[in-house]
């Protein structure tokens, strides 16, 4: 997406700074060392290249982004990642990349990172259950990783498992998906530059919440693509099991592209409400594509998304 970094804009000069230094100075003044890796004025910054991706969206609060949140793993109420998921060890950590690739092997994250340039996206996120948040990712392109490891000409679908860690995650002794979580995508959808791996939010590192140390963003498709904690990537010639898909394929679909025409069975999807708004924020209206229609509709021409949803 050369061509797409000309402008200054990130998330720094849009709203949400002042709160969110102001957040900083008084947990620095209630004590830097009680508040460990989060505290202190851009102690952790990652340095995030800037883009103008998503110039012109409010993002949400740090706050915001890391209370309110999907990791089943720790639990199923919104509040249970945050007061749960510090039990998952996330250094060391390697991604296990495998299946039709000319280079399979465990990628240390360091090595990994040591390899890319982090950029911060500013991305819509419409998670399936009609609320909706703008988040500050800082990340890499999916295609990067892929290219390190060499996709073969065979691969038509890229796989992704969550790690598995009973002993660190008290949320999978319940039954709720079959363990691990597993997502998947078309290579094209994977390749795509708006596919990124993610591996913090607001230039720090990921919050354990959100999918410590690294995890997907797909911004055009429902939330529950955007699988966490990432451990391992098949590249495969079928279509991959999803966790959700096989939990109940008339919910959630493979692709699961945001789409305001297609009403899940037990809900409309016409309509969505921004986290952070309170309990009577005005619901607006869900966009085709979550907003990214110019930029993906060519990968789907002449497809059926009510029948592939
Ligand atoms: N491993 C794993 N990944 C997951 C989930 C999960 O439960 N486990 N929840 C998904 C859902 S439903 C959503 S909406 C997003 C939420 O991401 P966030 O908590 O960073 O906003 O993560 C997705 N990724
Ligand atoms: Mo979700």
């Amino acid at each position: 997406m050369a061509g797409r970094y000309k402008s200054d804009l990130g998330w720094s000069d849009v709203t949400p700074k002042a709160d969110w230094l102001n957040r900083r100075a008084l947990m620095a003044g209630a004590g830097a060392l009680a508040l460990g890796a989060i505290a202190g004025p851009a102690a952790a910054s990652l340095g995030a290249k800037k883009t103008d991706w998503g110039a012109g969206l409010e993002p949400n609060t740090f706050e915001d982004i890391t209370s309110y949140n999907n990791f089943y793993e720790f639990g199923t109420d919104k509040g249970d990642p945050a007061r749960y998921a510090s039990a998952l060890t996330t250094d060391p950590w390697s991604v296990e990349i495998d299946g039709l690739v000319d280079r399979p092997g465990a990628y240390g994250l360091e090595d990994i990172l040591s390899k890319v340039t982090l950029e911060e996206r500013i991305y819509r996120l419409r998670c399936v259950e009609r609320w909706s948040m703008v988040v500050p990712w800082v990340g890499f392109e999916l295609a990067d990783l892929l290219e390190m490891a060499g996709v073969q000409a065979g691969a038509k679908y890229v796989a992704f498992e969550t790690a598995l860690r009973p002993d660190e995650m008290r949320g999978v002794s319940y039954p709720v998906i079959d363990w691990p979580y597993r997502e998947g995508l078309r290579l094209d959808e994977a390749m795509h530059p708006l596919t990124i791996m993610a591996t913090g939010l607001y230039d720090e590192p990921m919050p354990n919440q959100n999918g410590a140390p690294i995890r997907l963003v797909v911004p055009w498709k429902y939330g529950y693509k955007s699988i966490k904690s990432v451990v391992r990537i098949s590249l495969t010639d079928t279509q991959p099991v999803t966790a959700w898909n096989a939990y109940s394929a008339k919910e959630y679909g493979f692709y699961s592209n945001v789409n305001p025409n297609r009403d899940h069975p037990r809900w409309s999807q016409k309509y969505e409400r921004k986290v952070g708004g309170g309990l009577f924020a005005k619901q607006v209206e869900t966009l085709m594509f979550n907003g990214y229609e110019a930029e993906v509709a060519d990968l789907y021409a002449g497809m059926d998304l009510i029948e592939f949803h």
